[in-house]
């Protein structure tokens, strides 16, 4: 018997192009996602043709059918502490929405290497920068939608010397100053995340734990591939993983993931949940488009728990 797959994908995927951007851009992959006054918002990567990324914002009432506003959401900033290190572009949001306040963390790169921003806003028209919130190099931070005894948490990814590359948790009192970082999961050799992992989506509360929708590769021949699993976190203290899947949830499939700026790549920075226990992941194809697909979230959550391999082997 062949399992069904856990993520089913959308039938009218990819849902946004290039042909779909009011202004001239070569990709648009890696969105952020949040729900904000009742409508779907995605914060998605695009290159330049210079191969730099800026990004841009995507409104949909339905998860499926998206508009693009006419002009990006965040370029390279201009404001002195920020634009020596966005020198480079500013790629793969993602979107923590917490108190009324939503929070982009950003990779910022530059001739300095790739470091983290924080930027926030409320309606999704403007945006503010707050911080540069690591130093080089880290990429794929995503920031727990709660706090923990008052404090913040995030997952990480610092860049290593050594490999793999693994995913930490820190903690923060005010989203600024992030420290007491602990390793929390790591790739297992020979398997298909065996060469590096990183935080991909914010992660969902469910009754059992913190969902963790995460990205892994696999070094072979033909380079890499990327693909997605899932990992549990405890409710309180989310440094403490319950469980990680051992197999994945979603690997490159279609043509537009296979084939594209860079090939078999899905790469995610936010799934939505929904009121019906399914999850709206997204996921960039091919570093090319956006893709969507639904899964249901207990289903997400006994993976994690009835298949799971040690997180720290
Ligand atoms: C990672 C990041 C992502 C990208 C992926 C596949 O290292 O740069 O932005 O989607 O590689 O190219």
């Amino acid at each position: 018997m062949i399992d069904k797959p856990l993520v089913t994908r959308y039938e009218g995927n990819p849902i946004l192009t290039k042909h779909d951007i009011p202004y001239s851009v070569e990709t648009v992959h890696n969105a952020g996602a949040t729900k904000y006054n009742g409508q779907y918002i995605l914060l998605f990567r695009s290159h330049l043709r210079n191969g730099r990324s800026i990004i841009g914002i995507a409104r949909s009432d339905d998860g499926y059918k998206f508009q693009v506003d006419p002009k990006p959401f965040m370029v390279p900033s201009s404001e002195t502490e920020f634009a020596v290190h966005e020198e480079y572009g500013v790629e793969d949001p993602r979107i923590c929405s917490i108190a009324g306040e939503h929070y982009i963390s950003y990779s910022a790169y530059s001739r300095f290497g790739v470091r983290i921003g924080l930027a926030k806003t409320r309606d999704f028209r403007t945006v503010e920068r707050v911080s540069l919130i690591s130093q080089a190099d880290m990429r794929n931070v995503v920031i727990f939608p709660d706090t923990f005894n008052g404090r913040y948490a995030r997952l990480d990814r610092p860049h290593s010397e050594i490999n793999p590359w693994c995913i930490w948790l820190s903690w923060s009192p005010d989203l600024i100053h992030w420290g007491a970082s602990v390793p929390v999961i790591r790739p297992v050799p020979y398997h298909w995340d065996e060469m590096k992992i990183g935080p991909g989506a914010t992660p969902i509360k469910t009754a059992q734990g913190w969902l963790n929708i995460y990205h892994g590769v696999y070094p072979t021949m033909d380079g890499a591939v990327y693909r997605l699993g899932v990992a549990l976190h405890d409710l309180a203290d989310p440094a403490k993983v319950l469980g990680v899947a051992d197999e994945w949830i979603l690997a490159p499939e279609d043509q537009w993931e296979l084939t594209g700026y860079v090939h078999n790549v899905v790469f995610t920075c936010g799934a939505i949940a929904e009121d019906d226990g399914t999850v709206k992941i997204y996921w960039g194809g091919a570093d090319s488009v956006m893709c969507v697909g639904v899964a249901s979230i207990d289903d997400l959550v006994e993976l994690c728990l009835k298949k799971a391999r040690p997180s720290l082997l």
